[in-house]
């Protein structure tokens, strides 16, 4: 039987480990009341759970700024298939003694260990200057505005995207209105900390500045709300891709065609997501949820632009079969010998991450 009873305070505000299984919002709520903030957050703040996201790998709104839940990781307590515990992080110095067993069960899906409890990084709050709204031609457009305001701007806290359709969605579904005064082919939302200066930027007349907490929530609605605005009305296809920044313009328009060459014409195509680190959410609606060989026709896209077929939800399951489309063989004959080890009888998690042998 395996319990989290070993999970603990620290009682030191900079770490933090949690008797609980805390979602992310209530840890973001925890941190704030002691200056800190949590380095991973995401639409699905208030239901995700920290243990999930470690789990995952996941990366969300800020991974430009702190990384990946695998950077915030300081250690973590495991219980292994053997019933052995490990605790990684009960060193108080930093370590350089062999194999970091944190970083390599986040993201591990479950298959190497039941993680019990984990001590995160905790960074200090770093005030919201501005969100901004502004409307591109399209992801490439998109991809060349944030590098110029990137260069501007070292506090760059996120830069999502997403298609016209993502945003209208959003509007017709909820009631919201426009955010800008037109309407453009895509949006890139930005949030910048630290001190800039607006006119530096150089944006566009129609676009829209948030200084105010209310406010900026308001603009990041536009974005965070487009998943559930689109299971209101569709079960969609959902692939979590990334693709090099370089090529975010070429993949772009190659996704159309691929979708309209493997599911025939009438579906339509939303992408949204992490514009920053290229990591995508591609959305397909209109087509047959139960056939998915339009979610592994993109999936491959994605890898044949160098990117992954997987960026921070996992393999889970379902793209076990896609794994050796973005890791090499030797990778994987790597990930099967770690599995092999620590779980020989395959009891954690059988059938996740790994394709059958
Ligand atoms: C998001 C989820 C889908 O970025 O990962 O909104
Ligand atoms: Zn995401």
């Amino acid at each position: 039987v395996l319990g989290d009873g070993r999970a603990r305070d620290a009682g030191d505000f900079s770490q933090l480990t949690w008797r609980q299984r805390p979602a992310v919002g209530q840890l973001h709520q925890h941190a704030a009341k002691a200056g800190f903030r949590y380095g991973v957050d995401l639409a699905s703040r208030d239901s995700a759970t920290v243990g999930g996201t470690i789990a995952t790998n996941a990366g969300g709104i800020h991974t430009i700024r702190y990384g990946p839940t695998r950077a915030q990781l300081i250690g973590l307590t495991a219980v292994l298939a053997d019933g052995q515990i490990i605790d990684t992080s009960s060193a108080a110095a930093p370590v350089s003694a062999g194999y970091d067993l944190a970083a390599l069960l986040a993201g591990s899906e479950g298959t190497l260990g039941v993680i019990t409890a984990a001590r995160l990084r905790l960074w200090p709050i770093e005030p919201v200057a501005a969100v901004l709204l502004l409307g591109v031609a399209g992801i490439e457009p998109a991809a060349e505005l944030y590098r110029r305001i990137r260069a501007e701007v070292p506090g760059l806290a996120a830069a999502e995207y997403a298609d016209a359709a993502g945003l209208e969605l959003v509007c017709r579904v909820s009631g919201r209105r426009r955010p800008l005064a037109a309407t453009y082919p895509g949006y890139l939302l930005l949030e910048l900390t630290g001190p800039f200066e607006l006119a530096a930027l150089d944006l566009p007349d129609d676009a829209a500045v948030a200084t105010e907490r209310a406010d900026q929530r308001a603009l990041w609605e536009y974005r965070e709300r487009i998943t559930e605005a689109i299971a209101s009305v569709s079960r969609p296809h959902k692939i979590d891709v990334s693709v090099p920044q370089g090529v975010l313009g070429a993949f772009r328009s190659e996704l159309d065609e691929v979708v309209r060459a493997t599911a025939g014409g009438t579906s339509e195509v939303i992408v949204f997501g992490h514009l920053g680190v290229g990591n995508l959410h591609v959305n397909i609606l209109d087509q047959n949820p139960d056939d998915v060989s339009i979610d592994a026709a993109v999936a491959r896209l994605a890898a044949s632009f160098g990117g992954s077929v997987a960026a921070e939800h996992g393999i889970g399951r379902a793209k076990t079969g896609w794994l050796g489309w973005s890791r090499s063989e030797a990778e994987i004959a790597a990930m099967r010998a770690i599995k092999s080890a620590l779980d020989p009888a395959g009891m954690l998690n059988p059938g996740v991450l790994l394709p059958a042998a």
